[in-house]
């Protein structure tokens, strides 16, 4: 039978259910390592168990909560919801329903042995830990992407039951910056601003890959000549397009090279001879250094 709690519910918490001890039970570790229910003036013995159960067996006298045990990956989880079995099969429980850490919302007293409270399976957009609990048989991770455009950030997570992702989230993980729609794998684009505050302190990887790339490269400009003057084809000038001295960085401006400048063509009064200077200086232009 169930007894209900003033306590008010709290409806953005998932309830859980908590297994302890019928009051009337006790429990006693024996000297070969197995643990006995005792009651009423009779014990029964539960079998034994790994390492670490028969000092955590006694927070049956408060609560375990089941789904969590259920969940848990470590051996002494599944050894303390194998004794939590035994003590069910015996009649020995009773089950405290309500907020994780909260007080009793109801309490059931199962007045028949081997009792167990199930978890009725939750519907598609449900919020969920595990495959098991979903009625399609799938808790699905997705990530958040506050800035909408279309890339989750790997480190903000929601899972929920089925195919279909919660508002904001999204499949995707790759988003390098999720504070600046701009900022996304597959991104072409070069920018002369840094992105939004939320990205790091000037940060121009709008691609997401390859750290910060340069529209304009980092190298320096140069004119050079090339080749022997024939009657065809004079001596070429070599345009190398860079910086005047230094890469000026991401959204600075500089001078880069526009053209060299040609004094010739060059005028070859005899087939095979060398010219003189075919290039002559190279002429700069301001511009602004574009990253992503
Ligand atoms: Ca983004
Ligand atoms: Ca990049």
């Amino acid at each position: 039978m169930a007894r209900s709690s003033s306590r008010k519910r709290d409806r953005r918490a998932t309830p859980s259910v908590c297994a302890r001890l019928a009051g009337h039970v006790t429990l006693a570790a024996r000297p070969d390592g197995s643990i006995e229910a005792g009651f009423d003036g009779g014990s029964v013995g539960l079998g034994t168990f790994g390492a670490g159960v028969a000092e955590r067996a006694p927070a049956l006298r408060v609560g375990l909560p089941l789904a969590a045990l259920a969940a848990g990956r470590r051996a002494i989880d599944k050894d303390i919801l194998r004794l939590i079995r035994r003590l069910a099969g015996h009649g020995l429980l009773e089950y405290g329903v309500g907020s994780p850490g909260g007080t009793d919302q109801a309490v059931i007293e199962p007045q028949v042995a081997d009792y167990w409270p199930r978890t009725p399976k939750l519907g598609d957009g449900a919020t969920c830990t595990g495959n098991n609990q979903c009625t399609s048989g799938a808790c699905n991770i997705f990530y958040r992407d506050a800035d909408g455009d279309g890339y989750g950030a790997a480190g903000t997570t929601k899972r929920v039951c089925g195919s279909a992702a919660p508002s904001g989230y999204v499949t995707d993980a790759t988003d390098c910056c999720d504070a600046d729609g701009m900022v996304h794998p597959g991104q072409t684009g070069w920018f002369t601003t840094a992105a939004a505050a939320g990205c790091g302190a000037s940060f121009y990887n709008y691609d997401c890959v390859n750290g910060v790339e340069s529209q304009y490269g980092a190298g320096l400009a140069s004119c050079t000549t090339m080749g022997s003057c024939t009657a065809a084809d004079p001596k070429q000038c070599v345009e190398v397009d860079g910086w005047q001295t230094a890469d000026p960085g991401c959204g600075n401006s500089g001078l880069y090279l526009d053209y060299c400048s040609q004094s010739l063509p060059c005028h070859c009064g005899t087939e095979g001879e060398t010219c003189g200077s075919a290039c002559s200086a190279p002429v700069f232009k301001m511009q602004q250094q574009a990253c992503h």
